[in-house]
Order: C-alpha cells, then structure tokens, then sequence
C-alpha cells in the first residue's frame, strides 16, 4: 500500500497531499502520515507555506468509520490537528467535495480556508452518536460564533460553500479547478502577504445570550428524543465558552468517549455501513443495468402520483396512464401540486418545474404512449384482478426489454408475472407513501426475474436518490410481513389489557416515530381491513384473531381520512377515541379474557420479540438476504429509530437469549402467534448473533 500522506516542496511552498480512496478518511496510516509530514516540514528552512488537499474526488471526509469500536491506535487525530496547528508557516487547507467530521476539523487546524465553489461541509458526528472530537466542538465556536456551532453539530447538517464564507468558516471561494493548483496560487499570495499563521484555537470565543443553550437542549429534546450524542455536543460546545482551549479541547475528549462506549453509537454506525452493504447483492454482482429514460407510471392516485414526481424531480420523463379523462385530469392535478409543493419549499426552482410541466411529464387515458417507456410501474388499486388486467396489456404494448414492475405491497409477483409472455422482465417496486419522500424502495425478486432487470431496479433506486432492499416474494415481503406478524403481537397486548393508546405511548417513548395504531389510522383502517377479509378463508383456526379494528372500520372509521379511528382527529390535534375501548372491552369479553396491568417494558418487549422472531424467519427463508437488510426496511419505511439500529441490531444488543425468552414467556399466552424462529433458536444454542450473519 503506498504512503498515503505524500510531500513535495515547490517554489518554497510544501505541498501536503492525502490519497487514501475512496474518501480519505483519517486511518492510522493517514495520521501517522500527517504527523511525520508536518514534523519533516518544520525541520526544513526552504519552507515558506504548506498547503493541504485531498487527491481525487474529495478532502477528507472525516475519521476512518471501520476503526471504530476497536482499540484506538495513536497518533490520536486530536494531536495531529494540534501539531498541524501549531506549525510556524501558514498553513492552508485546499477543500473541494466533501470536508467532514475530523476532515472538516483538520481544516479548521489549518490557518487559511480556501475552497471550491461546490465544497460541502459539515459535522456529522452526531449522526453517528458521537460529536465532533478533533477540535470541532472548540475551534468551530471560535470561528463562526456557539450558535452556529451548536446548529452544525447537533444537527449533522451539510453546507455549501457560499453559507460557509458567510459565516467565517472559510476565507475565501476560489474559481473551479483542482484543489492542488487552487490551493498553491492562494498560499503564494498569503506568501506575497507575508501572512503569519493564524490559529483558531487562539481566537477569542464571543459571548452569546445566556438562553442559548436551553434553547438547544429544548430543540434537540424535541427533535432527537432518546438520543444522547445530541445533548453532549450541546455540553461540549458550552465547554468552548467558559474554558481555555486546551481544557475544552479535553472536556470534548471525555464527553466524546461516553459516547464512543454507547450502544447508540454502535447502531447508528451499524445502520451508516448496513445501508451501503445493502446495495451489495449477490446474484447482481456485475451485471449491467438495463438504461432508463422514459417511465411509465399506470396509476394516478396518491402512490402513482408520488412515484412519478419521485422520477420527474430526478430527471427522468414521465407518462402517466390513467383510466379516463376525468381521472387523468385528477392524476396531473396531483403530480403538478406536489411538484408545485416542492418548489415552494425551494426543492425544485420554478425554472425545472416549467421544464417538466411543458416536456418531460405528461399524463394520458392511452396505454400507447407507453410503447417506447423503458420502464413501466404499475400503482393501481391492490386487486389481483385488477393487476392481471394491468399488466396484459403492458405484455401487448410495451417494447421488448421493457421492465414491467409493480408496487404490489402484498401480492404474489410470481401470479402478476405469468400473465405476460415475458416473465424474466416483471419484478416488484415496492414504494412507500409518500413516495417522492419515504427513502425506502423494496425491489422483489420473483421466480423468473432476469438479473439485469434486478440490476435495474437498484441504478433506479440509485438515480431517485431511494434505499433499496432486495425482497423475495412472499406476502407482505420484508417489511410488511413482519409488520402484519407485530401488529398482532400488538393487538395480542391490547387483548391482555393495555390500551392502544397505552401501546403508542410505551413504543414512542421507546423511539418509534408513531405507535402502531396511529399509523393504521395515518394509512387507513380499510387497508388492512381488505388484507385481514382477504387472508380470511385461509386463516388458521388457532389464530386468536382481534376483532376491535373491524368494529371501527364497519361504523364507517377509516382514520385519518374519515376523521376519525383509533384517535379522533380535530383542528387542534389527535386525541383518543374512547369508543375503542368499548370495542375492545366487547372484544375480550367474547374471548374471555380478564384484562391485566400491562407496564411499558413488556409492550415494548412483545413488539420487539414478535419483530425480531419473524424477522429471523424472513432471513431464513431466504426473503431477505441477511439481518442487515431488514434493519434497512425498518429504518427507512416503517420510523424504527435509527439510533437503534434497526430490529436485528436491537437483538444482537440485548442478547438474542432474552428475545427468544421472551418469545417463550408470551407464548404462555398464545401459543400459535408465538412459535420461535428455528433461526432464532439455532443462533441461541450456538452463541451466534444477527451480526455474524452479516459478516459471512
Ligand atoms: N470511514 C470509512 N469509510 C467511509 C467513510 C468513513 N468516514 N465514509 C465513507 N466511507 C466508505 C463507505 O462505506 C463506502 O464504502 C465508500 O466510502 C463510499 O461512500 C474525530 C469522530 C463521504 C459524503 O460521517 O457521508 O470524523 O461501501 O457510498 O455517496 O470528529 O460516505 O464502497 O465499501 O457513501 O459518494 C465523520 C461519512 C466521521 C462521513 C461520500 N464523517 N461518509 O458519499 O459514497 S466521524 C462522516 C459520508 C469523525 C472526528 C470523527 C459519505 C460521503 P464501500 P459512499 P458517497
């Protein structure tokens, strides 16, 4: 492996080049590399200034990740920064793509910012459960004041260039070229200058108004309840303020170690590496992707719509095919009030949005139009019938290597795609509502789908920006099956006595963004009326079926939509509809059920047991390539809080002994919904976690 820190004098000013692909993260050889350099430097007299860059596509961006977790190897970053710091000629950092985290921090070590119009910056330490713990959290409210600081590092947000000059972050944006030159060209006018270094640990920290800091903490207990890296950046930050460099420099060093330790941190990191492994799939390993230009969305209800602005506001052209006049007209009126949403929000200039409206969207009663669409997304109304009907006469329009997908959330793929006489090109696209926001993308897998048409659908996923999940088909497949199996474990504790309302609480107090029954309500109880009246005929007679949804949905409550379900939904927000527990009460009675005391730890230990059991039945099977993947499904479409990993992580956290005991412990209660997972059983007897599965 050679060097990856390199030096090289020209015309006295060293030129200081860090090559460690495919971001240059800060590893131990990058370190080492820093500080032997600047050591060599400062032993030359033929030295007037040093510049800093990174070679290829990026500076830094940030502390090697795959380091963490494992014993720290010197020399610790902190410490090089410092040296860097302290070198008596200027020191000039060259940014251009992304300087993050210890990236950002080495720069701000530097004396002199000089960046690329298209640089980001940012700390993102807190996303990873940890802070800024180089420096950032002491020379960042130096140089641009604590409450930016406190609004970068505990938010984790990225900036560009221009916001960064504003707020005194960098000196100056260079026109576009490579960081190198760039950087050589500003060292010899600080030279030309006779510029002397200029350190941001020596600046003086300005004082801010005293409620700064609660304030702070009040955003951030609002914003990332649950999370403890959030509130040890606030501390560390409040460090800056009232201790000498060097004494907040070690305050961010113990406030940063707390929370290396933490599980938090670990997740997080676990759910950073997982959601790019998920893309890493086997049976698609080098084969090409079939080219996209031109979709075709059938569907313009509330799931077409978001799917054809999803591919619209990624450059894609659109046709939309609905079933008759009014309804198309219905379907562009959804697609052009989004679009208009996000230009609004500033997500889309007015230039773009006059750009789709007049050439690369368009909407029509006539599946013609579809003849030359590389690729076709079925979002209709969820009836097998219905989707047969749908995809017959795509089989008879559509070009030959045309890929003919659908968002199907339950359906057999396998049955949609024997209707055509070309299977090999019908897969599964599974979007979640609203589809232009929600990061997931389930891409299923059927008997007979063509690897480059799998391949297809993850370079799509890739262009709308979307996570996507390898699924085999099975009902429900990732995610919603194990949602329907927790959602019973749920109405099982309801049935035993805890509220819904009981049962939301406990789980978001546990992290979720909504409990369960608030999101039944968010989706429509008709959806998962249709589903349980479906599985109907084919229910096993052991099954202890709750019946209190149903009342709701045949007095006409649907949730949201309806105004009223589990919650009754007013001008003023949410509150519980008391009817419920009537139904509810009717319900046990009919079962014979006595209600018992249920505490917060056990409803969120049923949800989690039922999650994670069959979870491991949906590795097992196959339906899911490894544990990671469904730790992407949960994060990404069903709000499971992402500073616990995901399920599988959760479990390998608390020790799949106690799962699998719990399992047993509810199965007391109901022995058919909680049958353990042989998976799950197999990993207990052999000491194995979900995380030793990733790895093989
Ligand atoms: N360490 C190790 N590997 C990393 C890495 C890192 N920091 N960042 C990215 N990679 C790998 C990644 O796993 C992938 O590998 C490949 O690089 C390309 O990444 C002391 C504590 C830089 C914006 O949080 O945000 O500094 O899958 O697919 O879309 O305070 O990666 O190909 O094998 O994401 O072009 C703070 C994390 C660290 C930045 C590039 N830094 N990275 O995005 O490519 S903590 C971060 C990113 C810290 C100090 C501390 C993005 C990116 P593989 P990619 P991309």
């Amino acid at each position: 492996m050679p060097d990856p820190v390199s030096l090289e004098v020209v015309d006295g000013i060293a030129i200081v080049a860090i090559a460690n692909p495919p971001v240059n993260a800060l590893s131990q050889a990058v370190r080492a590399g820093l500080a032997g350099v600047f050591a060599a430097i400062e032993a030359r007299d033929d030295v007037r200034a040093v510049v800093i860059y990174g070679s290829d596509r990026t500076f830094i961006a940030g502390a090697d990740i795959r380091e963490f977790g494992k014993p720290p190897l010197e020399p610790f970053l902190p410490d090089v920064i410092n040296q860097i710091e302290a070198c008596r000629l200027p020191v000039i950092a060259s940014l251009h793509g992304t300087a993050l985290g210890g990236g950002l921090e080495v720069a701000m070590g530097a004396h002199f910012r000089v960046a690329d119009p298209a640089a980001r910056f940012g700390l993102p330490e807190v996303t990873l459960g940890i802070l800024p713990g180089a420096g950032g959290t002491q020379r960042l409210p130096r140089l641009a004041g604590a409450e930016v600081a406190l609004d970068l590092i505990t938010t984790g947000r990225q900036i560009g260039a221009e916001e960064a000059l504003a707020i005194g972050l960098i000196d100056k944006i260079a026109a576009a070229g490579d960081p190198r030159t760039v950087g050589v060209a500003y060292a010899q006018d600080l030279v030309r200058q006779g510029a002397a270094p200029r350190r941001s640990s020596a600046l003086p920290v300005q004082a801010v108004a005293p409620d700064v800091f609660e304030q702070a903490r009040t955003r951030v207990a609002q914003k990332s309840r649950g999370q403890l890296a959030p509130l040890n950046c606030i501390k560390a930050v409040e460090g800056a303020m009232r201790l000498p460099f060097l004494e907040g420099l070690a305050n961010e060093r113990a406030l940063f170690t707390e929370l290396m330790g933490s599980d938090q941190r670990s997740a997080l990191i676990h759910a950073f590496f997982a959601e790019r492994q998920v893309a890493k799939v086997p049976d698609i390993k080098g084969v090409t992707a079939r080219p996209i230009e031109k979709i075709g969305v059938i569907g313009g209800g509330t799931m077409g719509a978001g799917i054809a602005v999803a591919a619209l506001l990624s450059g894609l052209k659109v046709t939309l095919i609905e079933r008759e006049p009014e309804a198309v007209a219905r379907a562009k009126a959804n697609v052009t009030k989004t679009l208009e949403g996000s230009v609004k929000r500033g997500k889309l200039a007015q230039t773009k949005f006059d750009d789709i409206m007049a050439t690369t969207f368009s909407a029509s009663d006539d599946y013609s139009q579809l003849v030359d669409a590389d690729l076709v997304i079925e979002a209709v109304f969820e009836s097998m019938e219905v989707k047969k009907d749908v995809f017959t006469r795509l089989d008879a329009i559509c070009k030959p290597g045309a890929v003919l997908a659908t968002n199907t959330s339950y359906l057999d793929i396998n049955e949609i795609a024997a209707m055509t006489s070309r299977p090999q090109d019908v897969i599964g696209l599974h979007f979640f509502s609203p589809a232009h926001v929600m990061r997931l993308l389930e891409i299923v897998v059927a008997d007979k789908t063509a690897p480059e048409v799998t391949a297809t659908g993850f370079e799509l996923a890739k262009r709308l920006k979307k996570v996507a999940v390898r699924a085999g088909v099975c009902d429900g497949f990732i995610g919603n099956r194990i949602l329907s199996h927790y959602r019973k474990a749920v109405d099982g504790a309801v049935l035993a006595g805890a509220s819904p309302f009981d049962v939301d609480r406990a789980l978001v107090d546990f992290g979720l963004a909504m409990g369960p029954f608030a999101v039944s309500d968010l989706a429509g109880l008709d959806i998962g009326w249709a589903t349980r009246k479906r599985l109907a005929p084919t229910r096993d007679p052991r099954e202890v079926y709750a019946a209190f949804s149903d009342r709701l949905c045949e007095a006409g409550h649907f949730g949201r939509k309806t105004g009223k379900g589990y919650y009754v939904y007013k001008e003023d927000g949410p509150c519980p509809n008391e009817d419920v527990l009537t139904h509810v009460a009717d319900d046990r009675a009919a079962k014979g059920i006595t209600p018992r005391a249920m505490s917060d730890d056990e409803i969120v230990d049923r949800y989690m047991a039922a999650m994670v059991n069959e979870a491991a039945r949906v590795v097992e099977e196959g339906i899911a390539l490894r544990p990671l993947d469904v730790d992407v499904t949960l994060l990404n479409g069903y709000g499971f809080p992402r500073w616990r990993g995901g399920p599988m992580q959760y479990a390998d956290t608390v020790g799949l002994e106690k799962i699998l005991a719990d399992v047993a412990r509810f199965a007391r209660e109901d022995d058919f919904l909680w049958q353990p997972a042989p998976l799950l059983q197999r990993l207990v007897a052999e000491g194995k976690t979900f995380g030793d599965l990733n790895d093989a």
